[in-house]
């Protein structure tokens, strides 16, 4: 009981204790509880290598997996405190930038959940990726500091020496406990170095010297990557992921008593983008080190690695020069050079090489030579993989590639971030979603039961509320929980197309300018954070915030519309955006999105998609049908086409339509230059007519029609909450469960 812990603690009662006092007892009592449950270890793992780890809170997930959250949330009741309370005050580690980093945890949740014996490996980066806050109207970044005395970090006693380039560093490693839900406990392994030195940071700051490796190595996730020195810094904490990694991966193994010419039957290493892709090389040098010969090393971790693939964008597939590697892991650049040398033997296809003409190594052609698995995040991802972005190496390990659509926990993102959806799911089909997710397909049997529509009708509304409360206490502003909640969260990358949002804001703030008012009033929300150098991206979150600034402001205009940037998006206040939304907006440019996973969350909430057919969003649409979701736009397949061709032209559009001319022009008018910086707005506006690298205004005449649709519709309050049932039950086949299960059906096989 926590009253225990108090008591033994602090001397008090739980009544008498601060929320802070109560959160590190809650903290003590987890950690306990998780041991308890630590299962007997497989003669097999699976071993999930990522540079991110987007976990996010922990206290009440934790709690929720180890099947006391009723009682702790109702013992704090009985002493007049509040779980809630407490959960604000854990901080929030932010060990990745998205969805690839927020897909990891998902996966370490479910394997743990499932009874699967499978870890994490990663970086315990001190400041994590930089915290948003906004000022006048732009982004500026600040650090994040997380660790705290006591926090959910137990440090081990394991340590290794890191080679690099003329210095080597000591590693320290730190273990978080991953609970499932009502199953095991696994680890999440997360490496750092000894010499450390946060000083290095200024107050807030996150600039710092970047060449004092030995100081800085784990001080931040991705520092600004415009400039060789963040380059090398970002190869220097890859190196020293993987080289720990792959050394506790062989200790383990070695203490299992594998003989190491069995190593892919003790180990399956999945390898999450190509960011931890250095294990490959690391792992032959290792076993080389060990008396094993060169030929039979590549074997073995041929055997052993599985790649997956995020993203097709050519800029995030990762290509180093070969000098870079020769300065930081000169040990790896022999090997790397016969990996190469061996594609070259066997293929002549200067297209799969891996070190290519200029120099470069393509860590993506190590890990699809080198590895056994080869998969894609979503059906129509891995398509264009196979079809065109990898072909060369489809036709040459057609056996390798698979797909594995993405997923999403339901612990976190329906049982704890909306408690009374859950608790209302159970009251009419039971308990059993929350072990078999595709369970919640029984809810379809009250698709027209006046009743349930009107119980899911109030429980939105009831979220909708609480987000509204929220918004108000920490940034002050006013939103009317009676209009419609579209919401777009996510990175803030021009192939999302928030511009295209924002293009539809114009659009609606000019038509009720002249008279023609919605017959619901729209909250347009967004939420995102731009890569410190990416200039377009903190261009268009100024543009977002000068309209929140102008909608705000203008009585005419504010009773029917308002924009909102919620600031520093992260994972809790995703959890409390997905629950309250009534509409998702997943509108990347066709074939761009791999697969998206927070467009599962919302549909999971009883949002409605409005969408690309692109990603997971094509998999939503064929689940629940055309009547369920609003899709617009070109296809994949045309998307294609026009970067073959090369004929989009966005200044066609742009002369040629009147409409789409005003509305960008809005973008430099009196109103916008009045609260923003004109310099910004302008090069914005020449970004959207000269370049539009992502074809904004293909889509946007379709868009604004499709999306007018859809908040006419909302207005019969029935037949949307038909579709909001319809989309949560059919929600079951996006539980990472699904997806994990998947994984070792087809690539780890473990028992
Ligand atoms: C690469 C080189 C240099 C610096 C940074 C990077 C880099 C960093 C992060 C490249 C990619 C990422 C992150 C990618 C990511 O989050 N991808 C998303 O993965 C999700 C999970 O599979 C998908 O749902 C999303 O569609 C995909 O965008």
């Amino acid at each position: 009981m926590l009253k225990d812990y108090c008591n033994k603690m602090y001397g008090r009662d739980l009544s008498a204790c601060s929320n802070e006092e109560i959160y590190v007892a809650l903290l003590e009592m987890t950690k306990d509880l998780s041991k308890d449950r630590v299962s007997a270890e497989g003669k097999k793992k699976i071993y999930y290598i990522s540079a991110e780890f987007l976990i996010g809170k922990l206290l009440s997930n934790n709690l929720i997996n180890l099947g006391v959250f009723a009682d702790v949330k109702a013992e704090l009741e009985a002493a007049g405190k509040s779980i809630y309370d407490i959960e604000e005050i854990e901080p929030e580690p932010s060990l990745g930038n998205g969805g690839l980093g927020r897909l990891a945890a998902c996966f370490l949740d479910s394997m743990a959940s499932i009874g699967i014996n499978g870890d994490g490996i990663g970086l315990n980066y001190h400041f994590g990726l930089f915290k948003q806050v906004f000022e006048n109207n732009f982004q500026k970044e600040t650090k994040n500091p997380w660790i705290e005395n006591s926090s959910w970090l137990t440090k081990t006693d394991k340590t290794y020496e890191v080679q690099f380039g003329g210095f080597s560093v000591k590693s320290v490693l730190y273990d978080i406990d991953v609970t499932g839900y009502e199953n095991r406990t696994n680890k999440l392994h997360l490496f750092d170095i000894e010499s450390i030195d946060e000083s290095l940071v200024w107050g807030d700051d996150i600039h710092f010297d970047k060449t004092q490796i030995a100081k800085n190595l784990t001080l931040f996730l991705y520092p600004d990557d415009s400039d060789e020195a963040g380059h090398m810094l970002r190869i220097y904490q890859q190196y020293f992921m993987v080289s720990c990694g792959a050394r506790l991966i062989l200790d383990e193994v070695k203490a299992k008593g594998c003989n190491l010419h069995d190593l892919h039957e003790y180990a399956t290493i999945q390898i999450n983008d190509t960011h931890p892709s250095m294990v490959i090389p690391e792992l032959i040098r290792l076993l080389t080190a060990e008396g094993i010969s060169q030929d039979e090393a590549i074997e073995i971790v041929s055997k052993t690695c599985a790649y997956t693939n995020h993203t097709i964008l050519a800029e995030a597939l990762e290509k180093w020069p070969i000098h870079y590697l020769e300065r930081i892991v000169p040990q790896l650049v022999p090997i790397i050079r016969v990996l190469d040398e061996r594609v070259r033997a066997k293929y002549d296809d200067k297209s799969v090489y891996i070190i290519d003409d200029q120099n470069r190594v393509h860590m993506a052609h190590m890990d699809i030579h080198y590895g056994y698995s080869v998969n894609g995040v979503a059906y129509l991802h891995t398509e264009i993989l196979k079809n065109s972005e990898l072909n060369n190496f489809y036709k040459i390990y057609p056996e390798k590639f698979n797909n594995k659509t993405n997923g999403i926990t339901f612990r976190r993102w329906l049982l704890h971030c909306n408690e009374d959806l859950a608790a209302y799911i159970e009251k009419l089909i039971g308990p059993e979603f929350k072990k078999d997710a595709t369970k919640l397909e029984e809810l379809l049997k009250y698709i027209d039961d006046e009743e349930v529509l009107n119980g899911i009708l109030e429980t939105k509304k009831a979220r909708k509320l609480v987000l509204k409360n929220y918004l108000k206490a920490t940034q002050n502003v006013d939103i009317d929980e009676n209009s419609i909640f579209d919401i777009q969260v996510k990175r803030l990358h021009e192939y999302k197309r928030q511009q295209l949002n924002v293009l539809y804001v114009i659009y609606k703030y000019l038509e009720i300018k002249k008279g023609n008012k919605p017959e619901t009033p729209i909250t347009v929300i967004f939420g995102a954070k731009a890569a410190p150098a990416y200039q377009i991206a903190k261009d268009i979150i100024h543009a977002i915030l000068c309209l929140q600034d102008i909608t705000a402001n203008d009585p005419e205009v504010a009773p029917y519309l308002k924009v909102v940037m919620v600031e520093n998006y992260n994972v809790s206040k995703a959890a409390k955006l997905f629950p309250a939304c009534d509409i998702s907006e997943q509108i990347s440019l066709a074939s761009k999105e791999a697969s998206g996973t927070g467009n599962m969350k919302f549909m999971l909430n009883g949002a409605v998609t409005l969408g690309t057919m692109d990603g997971a969003n094509v998999e939503i649409a064929e689940l629940v049908g055309e009547d369920n979701i609003y899709t617009f736009g070109e296809s994949s397949e045309q998307v294609i086409e026009h970067y073959a061709k090369s004929d989009y032209v966005a200044k066609d559009y742009y002369i040629n339509d009147a409409d789409i001319r005003e509305y960008i022009n809005f973008l430099i008018s009196p109103e916008m230059m009045k609260v923003g910086n004109a310099y910004v707005l302008l090069r914005l506006h020449a970004e959207l007519i000269q370049k539009d690298w992502f074809m904004t205004l293909l889509d946007v005449k379709d868009y604004i029609r499709v999306k007018e649709t859809a908040l006419k519709d909302y207005a019969d309050r029935k037949t949307w909450a038909k579709k909001m049932l319809t989309n949560i039950a059919k929600a079951g086949f996006f539980s990472s469960d699904r997806t994990i299960e998947e994984y070792n059906r087809d690539i780890w096989h473990l028992s």
